[in-house]
């Protein structure tokens, strides 16, 4: 059983039984050029956490860590786009319009594509979710269980969109969430800091937090 000493108290997992969630660092919303940087958001802040999400997938992948990645996108119909999903926004920037890399959060679009560093390897699942949580309409809780997965350790975009939905959807499954700090980042510094203030209160209500360091430095 490994140890790490995270907020609020120490959390612990077996990593036979843990796997690594990689949510939505998908060209979009990562890179300049993209839909992200359209909408008038700094994509830098979200770039610059590429480097310890790689870290970490190498992490897990050396610790034989289940890995699983999402990407936030919808059919090229829309047909799984709920209506209010599609009709918010900037008419030019909705879902399925064409934007700077393709149709926005359409798969199979360029910019819908898992940003080249941290490219899944063969073997690790990509779930393609059409919510922000991704547990919602995917197969993901199925495919954990299967896995025998009780505890998850989370990264990605945004943190207080995709990260905490899918962290609160977790958690009233039943899993036991680490949301990794330096792997994870929003455009709003500040909903950053109170998603992980809010996730880690009252007694890790929603789950625990802790940079990488302090998780490498747990097996
Ligand atoms: C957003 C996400 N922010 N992955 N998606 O729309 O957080």
């Amino acid at each position: 059983m490994a140890e790490v000493a995270a907020q609020p108290y120490p959390y612990r997992f077996e990593p036979r039984s843990t796997a690594l969630l990689v949510i939505d660092m998908q060209r979009d919303f990562v890179e300049p050029g993209g839909f992200g940087e359209a909408l008038g958001n700094d994509v830098g802040r979200l770039s610059a956490i590429v480097p310890t999400v790689r870290a970490l997938l190498d992490w897990a992948r050396r610790h034989a860590i289940t890995v699983l990645h999402t990407r936030e996108g919808h059919r090229p119909d829309l047909a799984d786009c709920p209506p209010a999903k599609q009709r918010r926004g900037d008419p030019a920037l909705r879902i399925g319009a064409k934007g700077p890399m393709g149709r926005i959060l359409v798969d199979g679009e360029p910019g819908n594509d898992i940003v080249p560093a941290l490219a899944p390897l063969a073997g690790e699942p990509v779930i393609v979710k059409p919510g922000k949580g991704a547990f919602w309409a995917t197969p993901l809780d199925e495919m954990l269980r299967w896995r025998g997965v009780t505890h998850l350790i989370l990264a990605g975009v945004t943190t207080e969109v995709c990260v905490q939905t899918t962290m609160r959807e977790a958690n009233d499954r039943g899993y036991d969430c680490l949301l990794i700090e330096d792997a994870t980042e929003s455009y709003f510094p500040e909903f950053k800091r109170a998603t992980l203030d809010m996730v880690r209160a009252q007694g890790a209500i929603v789950g625990w937090t802790a940079p990488f360091a302090t998780l490498r430095a747990s097996l």
